[in-house]
Parts: structure tokens; sequence; C-alpha cells
């Protein structure tokens, strides 16, 4: 696999590669992957990049590793160094986290995104890692939330879709009491897909990218949309209305409207059958 650096990001690694893949990590090792305002905003570029590129189909969102003292880390959740009155700080004193618009831009493009966890997943890290697709474990992995004990919660996508990932007694357990999971735990729960050596994860995370991208691209985009409009209310439908816009469009019959409209015709849908 031929791996090829784009943007011009300082908190962020993104690689395009010519087999349809894309990697995604954040690159702040030394804090344990957590993010700053400037993180988000990057990750946010970065995903909508690819999501912009109709050659890629996979992405493998990861956290750069191991920092210096060999800890590895997916991602340690909000930079509790830039908290300040309000929220995260940005490089302007303004508490501008847009990690919510990331945990949505995640859900929505239309292509699989696979977490692949090394080290810690915790706070608002576990969180962009539940909103994957599909997430792919090393034997170091270490799931947990704290946001009670250091003053925070996600009481959006955090709560209510790790309710339907592990089911409400574990998610509430996962909140109340903070503890951390290991991988075969996360397992166990149904948090990730499968665990695998850590020398392993991202040839792992490759194989698994292979088997999908051999699949119909339009099948793959429809499903994920409809695995969204069945928990995200109206968003959700938009999400999957629109997949099926796209398609009409394709049809004749879509081209016929717009062609009638341009050559000032009544339109002509007499050859299209009301099924
Ligand atoms: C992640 C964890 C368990 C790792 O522990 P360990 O022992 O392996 O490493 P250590 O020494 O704690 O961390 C290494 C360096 O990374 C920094 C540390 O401060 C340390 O830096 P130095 O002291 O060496 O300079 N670091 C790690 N996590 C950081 C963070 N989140 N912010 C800033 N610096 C961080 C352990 O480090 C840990 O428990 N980290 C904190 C996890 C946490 O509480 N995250 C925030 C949850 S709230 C949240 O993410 C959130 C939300 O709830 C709602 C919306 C948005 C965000």
């Amino acid at each position: 696999l031929v791996w090829q650096s784009q943007g011009n990001y300082q908190d962020v690694w993104l690689d395009i590669s010519d087999e349809g893949i894309a990697r995604i990590a954040i690159n702040r090792p030394e804090k344990r992957n957590a993010f700053r305002p400037r993180t988000v905003v990057e990750l946010y570029d970065a995903f909508s990049r690819v999501r912009e590129n109709p050659a890629i189909g996979v992405v493998l969102f990861t956290g750069v590793g191991p920092a210096a003292d060999g800890g590895y880390a997916f991602c340690a959740g909000g930079d509790q160094s830039v908290r300040g009155d309000g929220g995260y700080l940005d490089e302007e004193g303004v508490p501008r986290l847009n990690v919510l618009d990331l945990q949505r831009l995640i859900r929505s493009i239309p292509k699989v995104v696979i977490a692949l966890v090394a080290g810690y997943a915790i706070g608002g890290g576990q969180v962009l890692h539940l909103l994957c697709d599909l997430s792919l474990a090393a034997e170091n992995a270490q799931f947990g939330q704290t946001g009670p004990r250091v003053g925070s919660f996600d009481a959006g996508f955090g709560c209510s879709h790790l309710a339907r990932v592990v089911g409400q007694r574990k998610a509430r357990e996962i909140w109340f009491l903070c503890r951390r999971y290991n991988a075969h735990q996360a397992l166990a729960m149904g948090l990730v897909n499968e665990v695998v050596p850590l020398f392993q994860l991202q040839n792992e995370g490759v194989l698994w990218a292979r088997e999908i991208l051999q699949h119909s691209p339009t099948a793959i985009r429809c499903l994920k949309a409809a695995f969204n409009a069945e928990t995200d209310g109206m968003a959700g439908l938009q999400e999957l209305a629109g997949q099926a816009t796209h398609l009409f469009y394709k049809t004749e019959e879509g081209k016929e409207g717009q062609q009638a409209f341009i050559e000032k015709r009544n339109p002509d849908f007499s050859q299209v059958p009301w099924l």
C-alpha cells in the first residue's frame, strides 16, 4: 500500500492510499492525542477532503503513537489544559470546540469509517471511536469515560448512541462509575468489532477496508444512511433521502424533468410506469 500525505496540518495526519483507503490520525502523542480546538478544525477539514474524494471508500481513523514515553492512545478526549471559562479555548482565547460537528461528519460521511484503537480511547476520544462505523482494538486498548470526574459530559451521541451499542445498563455503568475497560471487555460488550495484536492493527484495518471496497459503493452508502436514519430522526431520514435523490438523478425519468426545463417544454413522463 502506497500512502501519500495531504494537507498542511499541525495536529493531524491525512494520508491517501492508491487503493481507495484514507488514513486520518490525531498527531498529539505527547498529550495522548487529546484534542484542542485546532485539532478538531483540522480533523473536520481532513474528513471533508476525504468526503469530496470519489476515489476513497474507507477511512481508517487512528492516533499517532507511541509517544516518546512509549504510551499509546487513540484519543484521550478534550485537552484539559486549554479548558477555560465556557469551554475549550482556541488560539484566540474563544471557547470554540466544534467536536459535535465532527461527530456528525463522521456519521454522515458516505464512506465507511473504521476506528483503529491502540491504547487509550477516553472521554470525547471514546465518543469519536464510538461514532465510527466499525472499531478494531489493539490488545492494549483501554476505553472509558471520565466526564463526571473531570467536570464534563457528552449528553448527545456519547450517551444515546453508546446505550444503543452496549445497552442501557452498561452505558450507565460506563458514565456513572468512570471505570476503564480493556479490549476484551470492550469486545464482550459490543463496543468494538475485533481485538488484534498491536503490531497487526493497521494491517487488519487495511484487510477490512479491502473487503469492503470489493462491494457496491452505492449499497454501502445507502446502508450507512439507513443505519443512521433508524436512530437520527429527521437528520437521519434526510441523509437517506439524499441518497434516494442521488439515485433518482441518474434515471431517465429524473433526467427528462431537467432536460424539459432546459429546453423550455413540458416534461414527457408518459413512458414511466406507475409501479
Ligand atoms: C489517557 C490517560 C488515562 C493516560 O494515562 P497515562 O498514565 O498513560 O499518561 P499520562 O501521564 O496521564 O498522560 C501523558 C501526558 O498526556 C497528557 C498528560 O497531562 C500528560 O502530560 P504531561 O503531564 O506529561 O505533560 N494528557 C493526557 N490526557 C490529556 C487530556 N485529556 N488533556 C490534556 N492533557 C492530557 C490519562 O492521561 C487521562 O486520564 N487523561 C485524561 C482523560 C480525560 O479526562 N479526558 C477528558 C474527558 S472530557 C471530554 O473529553 C469531553 C467531553 O466529556 C465532552 C465534550 C468534549 C470533550
